[in-house]
């Protein structure tokens, strides 16, 4: 992409609206415009960023044998009735009536909608387990929307339901959730920790929110340090093995780990002193079981093998995909802008033509966006007309991890410039070398 003919609204001035620094930057950097409160457009960088979030979680929720669907937005009232839900939900919900004065609303969430399509369709154990899911956005009337698209009205959310014909199938749905939602946010450079916390009105008395460890989250959390050296790394799940996913799930699960919410004063006590630790973190998931709490009320029975009709054991889990936008700002940033993981950013490498119009610096640039191209590695080319201080402080406001600078000094003896936008070190090579680097790198993302 050239960015001469992209849409990439930089601001130069720090937005005064904006007290924390992912929303700055968000800002600063193109990505987001704000339309009402806590209501956004997102805008081309942005876009990418949260295309590539979505992408990564398709993928491991696909890996874990969950299916993807797409619910609407809008929902009848008349479902939630069904549940009892209608009436608790609350000033949260946006309440909407159509012109035949048929009470709608913008779902805050989909636990009745699926079991409306559940029970309309499935009817025995014979179809179990079963665990759909979809990424749709939310909207949720908050009281104080904040800090941009952390704490949102409209929100994106990736939210799964699995159905089960008894509590063990239904906690093992349970742990692949954890197991899944571990990698998923490892993908993305994030280490996000599985606390114990309360349900809320989604309900049931056993669910972890995963936090990321950031002083302007809005969770207080308390947690046994050992927690922060475990690694999921590379490992292949077998997600249908219970004892292998039950076996990571206590791995994550025995440091203690807490919001405020559930946290216990005398157990945090007994953790040897170095090891307390007391944070602040962001909430981007959280996972339920509430068994029967939904299929009971709503007449979701299926038959089991001795032929009775039992209510479906469920549960329900959910990732913020468009708060993790913010929360991964919050955790990997510098004084100069973003500094993207590799496996979420909007393009892989950007490159800065220092002499634009220079015959053989153009042609430089040209060479090292079509190589990359050609492997998948769609680069951001600065070819605008502007001082290399103004390309430089974009890209590193942008924050693509990976920079090529090309001028006719290095040129002269064959080289380009290759710096990492993290460590800030760059390496002179040839244009040739630089795109073996970056294919190499992206090859293990
Ligand atoms: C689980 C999926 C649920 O709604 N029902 C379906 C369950 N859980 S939750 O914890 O309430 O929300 C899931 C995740 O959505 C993100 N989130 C938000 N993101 C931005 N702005 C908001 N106002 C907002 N509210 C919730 C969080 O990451 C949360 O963990």
């Amino acid at each position: 992409m050239r960015l001469s003919r992209y849409f990439l609204p930089v601001l130069k001035e720090n937005p005064a609206e904006a007290q924390i620094v992912s929303h700055r930057y968000m800002l600063r950097a193109g990505m987001i415009k704000q339309q009402a409160a806590g209501i956004y457009s997102w805008l081309p960088l942005g876009y990418r960023v949260l295309r590539r979030i979505e992408q990564i979680v398709h993928e491991e929720q696909q890996k874990a044998g969950h299916i993807p669907l797409l619910m609407p937005t809008l929902q009848p009232a008349d479902l939630w009735r069904e549940s009892g839900r209608y009436d608790d939900y609350g000033e949260e919900m946006l309440r909407i009536t159509d012109r035949h004065k048929r009470d709608m609303l913008y779902g805050p969430t989909n636990e009745e909608m699926i079991t409306d399509i559940f029970r309309a369709n499935v009817a025995s154990y014979k179809d179990l387990p079963l665990t759909l899911y979809h990424i749709q956005w939310k909207f949720r009337d908050e009281i104080r929307p904040r800090f941009g698209v952390m704490r949102g009205r409209e929100f994106l959310m990736k939210d799964g339901y699995n159905f089960d014909i008894d509590v063990d199938s239904a906690l093992h749905a349970y742990n692949r959730h954890m197991v899944s939602y571990l990698k998923t946010y490892e993908r993305m450079g994030l280490q996000a920790i599985p606390m114990r916390a309360a349900s809320g009105p989604i309900g049931g008395d056993n669910t972890h929110e995963f936090l990321v460890l950031a002083s302007t989250g809005e969770s207080e959390v308390f947690y046994d340090a050992a927690i922060t050296n475990l690694k999921f790394g590379d490992r292949v799940v077998d997600y249908d093995n219970r004892a292998e996913c039950a076996a990571i799930v206590k791995e994550w699960t025995t440091p203690y780990a807490r919001t405020d919410e559930t946290h216990d004063e005398a157990i945090f006590n007994a953790i040897p002193e170095d090891r307390r630790r007391t944070s602040r973190g962001i909430e981007v998931g959280q996972i339920f079981f509430f068994g029967t709490k939904y299929s009971e009320p709503m007449g979701a029975f299926v038959t089991n093998d001795k032929g009775e009709r039992v209510p479906v054991q469920m549960g329900s889990h959910g990732i913020g995909v468009s708060r993790l936008l913010g929360a991964i700002i919050e955790a990997s940033h510098d004084d100069k802008g973003i500094i993207w993981p590799e496996g979420v950013t909007p393009f892989p490498v950007g490159i800065v033509n220092l002499k634009q119009g220079d015959a053989a610096t153009d042609a430089a640039c040209e060479g090292l966006v079509k190589a990359l191209t050609a492997k998948g590695l769609e680069p951001l080319y600065d070819d605008r007309d502007e001082r290399a201080g103004a390309k430089f402080a974009t890209m590193d406001l942008i924050g693509l991890p990976w920079r090529i600078t090309v001028g006719p000094r290095g040129l002269a003896t064959g080289k380009v410039e290759l710096t990492s936008r993290r460590t800030g070190e760059s390496e002179e090579m040839t244009p040739e070398a630089a795109v073996d680097r970056i294919a190499q790198i992206y090859a293990g993302v």
